[in-house]
């Protein structure tokens, strides 16, 4: 990995949590962001939702505040999906949020709502583009009219298609100040790289916003890391890595053995799109350690929420992200600027580091003294409670003998350690 990369990702990387909105006309039909390609539907049928949406409480200061609460350091939302619909008020496509009921560019009102809550903003943008006639259709394997033998022999010209795509990534990085991320998806089968004429579109985008941090998937995604992942990177091979609904084991490094940064995208139920029948949440305590364990392996973890066709985000969302607030607020010393530690997994838990101190989730309470594995107990200087500040004891293991590399440390008489989570100690 290069020093520019390395210095454009600090803040990020720094940042650790952040909230992914997907939103769009397909919240209507309310089963997801594909709901297109799956029902396989003409744009003629899909159009209905343009011609429905009507967001009336759509509220990006309250979204904002939400993700403030919760912990999150910066933002990214769908400026456009796979639908090819647009939030944004581009001139280059009628298909946009200010020619529906909404009347307004709502990509503009989110990034000034969330810059004003001093939170980072991003913007998602689909490589992919259904609703553009001259994106290939017949026979490619995620288009709604894939099997339409009538696109069978339609001309398309692709080259034409670019022309478009980038031109509304200009659109994008010239009219709305200052981005910190992009976020492009996604590459597949031999739709990748130069096939979206990857160097020059990055070259644009950095001629106008140089320090903007961009994934990796305009070369990789999900299974395939890109570029970023050797030695020389190039230039279109993006700064971070996007593994999608996994946790890498060791984190993800480049061919020299270095770790680079990485993000774990995540949704809390089963869809990313807005889905009225899927109740399937993850616990708030189990997303709190997916992202400790993300952060003790150098990587970021971007949490999705899929507001309603109203622009409301779905009342579980917004419970989960209350809870892992209360636990960030104590205890977020533990993730921001925290990263890999100096000292291997312990098994009752996880560790992450910051300069010299760290911080230990413990999951699964001793019976007495904790044994903080790795740290000899001279190196100890002191071991408290994050969340409250008391000290703790200093433990006595009763075998000493057989344990005299370990420090330990007392965790108190009456260690609770159901939900909510202990506090990190250090
Ligand atoms: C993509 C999108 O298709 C999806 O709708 C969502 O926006 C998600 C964040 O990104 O989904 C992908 C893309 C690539 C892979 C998997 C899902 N992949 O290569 O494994």
């Amino acid at each position: 990995m290069n020093q520019a990369i390395r210095e454009r990702t600090k803040w990020f990387m720094d940042a650790r949590f952040g909230m992914f909105i997907h939103w769009g006309i397909y919240a209507i039909p309310a089963c997801g962001e594909w709901v297109m390609s799956q029902r396989e539907m003409t744009n003629e049928e899909y159009e209905q939702y343009f011609q429905e949406f009507d967001p009336t409480a759509y509220d990006p200061k309250e979204w904002a505040k939400l993700a403030k609460r919760a912990g999150m350091k910066y933002a990214v939302l769908t400026a456009k999906h796979h639908d090819g619909f647009c939030l944004f008020d581009s001139a280059l496509t009628d298909y946009k949020a200010t020619n529906t009921k909404a009347g307004r560019d709502l990509v503009r009102e989110f990034l000034d709502a969330f810059r004003a809550e001093g939170i980072r903003v991003g913007l998602y943008f689909s490589l992919i583009d259904w609703h553009h006639p001259d994106f290939p259709k017949y026979g490619d394997r995620h288009h709604p009219m894939r099997n339409q033998e009538r696109y069978k022999d339609a001309q398309i010209d692709f080259d034409r298609y670019l022309d478009f795509m980038h031109g509304q990534v200009k659109e994008l990085v010239t009219n709305y100040g200052k981005l910190d991320l992009l976020w492009f998806d996604f590459s597949y089968d031999n739709m990748r790289g130069e096939t979206w004429r990857a160097t020059e579109l990055i070259q644009m985008v950095r001629k106008y916003q140089p320090d903007v941090v961009i994934d990796n998937r305009l070369e990789g995604s999900g299974e395939n890391h890109g570029s970023i992942a050797t030695v020389e990177p190039l230039i279109c091979s993006g700064d971070f890595a996007s593994p999608e609904q996994i946790i890498p084991p060791e984190g993800i490094i480049d061919e020299n053995g270095e770790h680079i940064p990485w993000e774990l995208c995540a949704t809390m139920n089963n869809h990313w799109g807005y889905c009225n029948f899927d109740h399937e949440y993850k616990p708030a305590d189990m997303l709190i350690r997916k992202l400790v364990e993300c952060t003790s392996k150098g990587g970021n973890m971007i949490l999705n929420v899929g507001p309603d066709a109203k622009g409301r985000i779905p009342k579980e969302s917004v419970q989960i992200l209350e809870e892992i607030g209360a636990w960030m607020e104590r205890n977020g010393e533990s993730i921001y600027g925290c990263g890999i530690s100096e000292i291997p997994k312990p098994e009752w838990g996880r560790y992450t580091q910051n300069a010299d101190t760290i911080y230990a989730h413990v999951y699964e309470a001793p019976l007495g003294a904790l044994p903080l594995y790795g740290i000899a107990p001279d190196r100890l200087e002191k071991v408290y409670y994050l969340a409250d500040g008391s000290e703790m004891t200093r433990g006595e293991a009763w075998n000493t003998v057989l344990f005299q590399d370990v420090a330990f440390v007392s965790l108190g008489a009456n260690p609770v350690f159901t939900y909510p989570l202990p506090d990190p100690i250090d």
